[in-house]
């Protein structure tokens, strides 16, 4: 088997979890993947929510699998004069600093493309150009801006963020795409470019669905929606559907046997119209197939409440996992509510290679969610995240082509961050 990306080389300039997202991904295609951090401290997540003493978090290992790191100060004029011949050596270089900050580094496109005119740019910014476009940005805020927020949750409580970083993984899966795509282009071209995703904007891509019922709202009422049926009014934007499912076929989560005592005996179950007289013959309402108020997609929609109510009282009567296997036998798309104990030991995602168990010096072993996205001829193990400056000389000697004399030249300048590590010892 091969390795998709085999031979792209990246210079990886990110941090925290959107553009570590991307790289990591590129990484586990075959890309060879050089994560660049400032001396002593590195990427700010190897300190963050750490669980282990004197360990890399796990915010940070999850996130930097099959990664090189070196470290380089930027801001030393040897540590740039390195970064500059990397730039030379590689095929593109992401970053996601606040916006400015690679031009203030003397690095902006004008300069790089002078530098390796085949070097694809690829960043991730909060906001692109407009009113907010030189705001710093995190996960919550690309939520709030991109739609996600004002469309979570319930009508009656606060507007609500998702636990799914769709921010931050999500613009990194975005940018992921734009980088491949413009390597596929540099094949025709020989030239790079520069490839730019914002958080808002990957944020609202993934909300478009609730931008198409905006505009449906101008014709009507969004009959789907659970207020439809209680008779709640619309008013000018599009309101929070709790868990009413987003497309036609109306869905909820339902109660399960256990749910007193247990946070997820929920089911998701989805009323889908091609399988309605099942639905009814399993909840033992035959006649719903044919009484006019149930029959017909429409007729059900201003009845959701009952029905579901009704379906209710058959799912609690069964465990999650009861309800699906019965429900799969008729064809009726459901699906359990899920706790992350759950998936971490659920033995089929292993064998998949979607959750991993990695080795690592300092931690012992972790679980991580390897590559979701499975080429038939893509064979890249998940190996554990580097630790800090891992890397450095083998880098500096193996790509650069530096000697050892020329490296030990390098690093009295403090350029790698040696000086500093050794003055602290
Ligand atoms: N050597 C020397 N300096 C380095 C360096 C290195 N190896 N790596 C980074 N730096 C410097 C940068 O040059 C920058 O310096 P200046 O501010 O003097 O120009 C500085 O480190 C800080 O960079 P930053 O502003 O990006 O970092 P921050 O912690 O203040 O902000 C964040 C973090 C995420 C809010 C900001 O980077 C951002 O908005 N990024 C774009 C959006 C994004 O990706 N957000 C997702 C984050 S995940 O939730």
């Amino acid at each position: 088997m091969g390795k998709a990306l085999e031979g792209v080389r990246i210079l990886d300039f990110t941090h925290v979890q959107s553009g570590p997202s991307c790289t990591q991904l590129l990484a586990w295609f075959g890309a060879d993947v050089i994560k660049v951090e400032r001396p002593g401290e590195g990427d700010v997540t190897r300190g963050q929510l750490r669980d282990v003493a004197g360990a890399d978090s796990l915010y940070f290992t999850m996130l930097n699998a099959n990664k090189r790191s070196i470290t380089l100060d930027t801001k030393n004029p040897q540590g740039k004069a390195v970064l500059e011949e990397l730039v030379k050596k590689c095929d593109v270089l992401v970053e996601n600093f606040a916006p400015g900050a690679l031009e203030r580094m003397g690095l902006g496109w004008k300069r790089l493309s002078e530098i390796n005119p085949r070097l694809i740019l690829a960043s991730v910014k909060g906001f692109g150009p407009g009113p907010f476009e030189d705001c710093k940005v995190y996960e919550n805020v690309a939520q709030c801006a991109g739609g996600a927020a004002s469309t979570t949750g319930f009508r009656d409580g606060l507007p609500m963020v998702s636990a799914a970083q769709i921010g931050d993984s999500g613009t990194g899966l975005h940018l992921a795409l734009g980088i491949v795509t413009a390597l596929f282009q540099r094949e025709h071209t020989g030239r790079g470019q520069k490839v730019m995703c914002a958080m808002q904007d990957a944020v609202l891509n993934l909300c478009r669905v609730k931008l198409r019922d905006q505009q449906r709202l101008a014709n009507g009422p969004l009959r789907e929606y659970s207020q439809f049926g209680e008779g709640v009014p619309f008013g000018e934007t599009v309101p929070r559907a709790g868990n009413d499912s987003g497309g036609g076929q109306p869905g909820r989560i339902l109660r399960c046997k256990g749910w007193e005592n247990d946070p997820n005996a929920y089911i998701y179950f989805i009323t889908q119209a091609p399988v309605w007289e099942k639905i009814c013959d399993v909840i033992h309402e035959p006649e719903w197939k044919t009484d006019p108020n149930y029959a017909t997609p429409a007729a059900r929609l201003p009845h959701l409440n009952e029905i579901f109510t009704r379906i209710e009282a058959w799912t609690m009567a069964h465990t999650k996992f009861e309800a699906m296997d019965i429900l799969n036998t008729y064809d009726i798309p459901c699906g359990p509510i899920l706790s992350m104990k759950e998936i971490a030991e659920d033995t089929s995602l292993y064998a998949t290679g979607t959750l991993v168990e990695v080795q690592h010096p300092a931690r012992g072993s972790y679980v991580t969610v390897g590559n979701p996205i499975k080429l038939s001829d893509n064979d890249v193990p998940v190996e554990r995240a580097p630790l800090l400056g891992e890397h450095t000389d083998e880098i500096l000697g193996e790509v650069l082509g530096l000697d050892a004399e020329s490296i030990a030249v390098i690093k009295q300048t403090g350029a790698l961050g040696a000086l500093l590590r050794e003055a602290a010892e």
